[in-house]
């Protein structure tokens, strides 16, 4: 048997994308309860002030997860439910929902794997200091986790600390995709400072509180090609790979930034603001394992002759970057790719553990993986995902043989068990096992109904993915 037999066979969400009741209940705006309120900003302009409701409905969620068999289920903390202006008082009737959600979940033997942030700041931060551009928001977000390992750490053995750190910096601060929607590389490097110090101080205060359970972050890898064998897209690739995946995971993994990327920062003229004391912060948080969404691969050239094809159904950035003279993404014709144009590339999650691993001498926990395609709702209530059943069953044959490969791999998070919202590609891009009617146009009565793929991933559990 390959899996070993605690594998995790899992799925995971995000806050934002299922929850719904934007305000109820106390809950404060988050800053994507603000941005997503601004035309243009999202695809159709859709937002998850409704979601799929799984503030309401969570109990048939779960339910649901049982009846296949989900061994885990990752999902998020809205921050701003739990503390409606980020800091400060405390709001009981979030707390509790979290709780619910949490004993829920155990009853029905289902491992909670919480993700402590999923990108929905709580506005009132972004208000006061400019959220992630503010010094203030590292103490903040080590309060605010603190709370989390106070209420919950006795019945969670599993913590994400930040979700994407290297998304949401890029594309709020670079890209103008998310929320702040800048593009300012300097104030990019402050944001991911800060989450930087944030993620150490919060792994660290958790081990020091005395938990057993396992912590870290999630990392978006998207591994690197090059495009060619011409040492200078070879060496493209080099310096992507610095400052796309090493600037991140070798600061979440040594404790200290990378040497190559820091000179490269430089030379653009840019720097990281260090303060005395921060690299004592950084130091010695080492994580348990590096989470890993993985969707694709990315190919990376000098120059670029064939820019990938953008797709008409999301939104788009055209922003310039400074490492745009150092290295371009560049269009791979090996692969297939989905209807948003995003490679399908099963070697590439293989690739991923294999680089984690000889780089880190790290488990990998396999935070998300999925495909995002248009579904049809049949009309006896059936939705027949062939092509979502084929993309998951390559990875789980390219995770299988990473670990034959000696790849310490706890386990696999779909993306995702139910459809939800996709930030920037509204509701039609699905991902779920289970079809939920809504679009974005209308909620509808947001039923739930199991695709082909709820029953194959059923299988592939119930034989610990020997049948798939
Ligand atoms: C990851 C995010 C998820 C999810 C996923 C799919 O980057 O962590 O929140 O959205 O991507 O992306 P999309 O919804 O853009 O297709």
């Amino acid at each position: 048997m390959t899996f070993q037999k605690d594998f995790l066979w899992a799925s995971a969400s995000a806050a934002y994308q299922i929850e719904g009741a934007a305000l109820t209940n106390g809950k404060g705006p988050s800053i994507w309860d603000i941005y997503s309120h601004v035309e243009g900003n999202t695809f159709k302009n859709t937002t998850g002030d409704v979601a799929i409701d799984f503030y309401h409905r969570f109990l048939e969620d779960i339910q649901l997860m049982k009846e296949q068999g989900l061994q885990a289920y990752r999902f998020s903390i809205a921050w701003s439910r739990v503390l409606p202006t980020g800091t400060g008082n405390r709001n009981e009737e979030g707390i509790a929902f979290y709780h619910t959600v949490i004993d829920t979940l155990l009853a029905h033997g289902i491992e909670p794997i919480v993700t402590i942030y999923h990108w929905d700041l709580p506005n009132a931060l972004q208000e006061a200091y400019e959220g992630w551009l503010g010094r203030e928001v590292v103490d903040d977000f080590h309060a605010y986790a603190t709370l989390l390992f106070e209420e919950y750490g006795s019945k969670v053995n599993y913590w994400v600390t930040m979700n994407e750190q290297n998304i949401f910096t890029s594309l709020g601060y670079l890209q103008k995709l998310h929320p702040p929607k800048m593009n300012d590389f300097q104030a990019f490097l402050r944001a991911n400072h800060h989450a930087n110090l944030a993620n150490a101080k919060t792994i660290k205060t958790y081990r020091a509180m005395g938990f057993h359970g396992k912590i870290g972050p999630s990392f978006a890898y998207s591994p690197a090609y090059a495009k060619s064998c011409a040492p200078e897209d070879v060496l493209a690739m080099e310096d992507a790979l610095e400052l796309e995946n090493w600037f991140w995971m070798d600061t979440y993994v040594n404790g200290a930034y990378p040497i190559l990327a820091v000179r490269k920062i430089e030379q653009m003229g840019y720097h990281i603001p260090m303060m005395e004391g921060d690299a004592e912060i950084l130091q010695d948080s080492r994580p348990d394992f590096m989470g890993v969404n993985y969707y694709q691969t990315t190919t990376i050239a000098k120059e670029v002759e064939a820019s990938i094809k953008p797709s008409g159904n999301t939104v788009q950035s055209t922003a310039q970057r400074p490492t745009d003279t150092w290295y371009r993404v560049s269009d791979n014709p090996y692969v297939q790719k989905t209807d948003w144009n995003w490679m399908i590339d099963p070697s590439g999650l293989r690739i991923a553990l294999r680089r984690i691993t000889s780089r880190y001498q790290l488990p990998t926990l396999i935070s998300e993986n999925g495909l995002g395609a248009y579904d049809t709702l049949e009309a006896d209530g059936s939705v027949h995902d062939p092509y979502r059943i084929a993309f998951l069953k390559a990875h789980i044959e390219a995770m299988e043989a990473a670990i034959a490969d000696g790849c310490e791999v706890l386990g696999y998070c779909t993306w995702s068990f139910q459809d939800l919202f996709s930030w920037l590609n509204g509701y039609a891009k699905r991902y779920g096992f289970v079809y939920v009617d809504r679009d974005e146009e209308n909620e509808r009565e947001l039923k739930r109904y199991k695709k082909d793929s709820f029953y194959w991933y059923q299988r592939v559990i119930a034989t610990n993915g020997q049948e798939r």
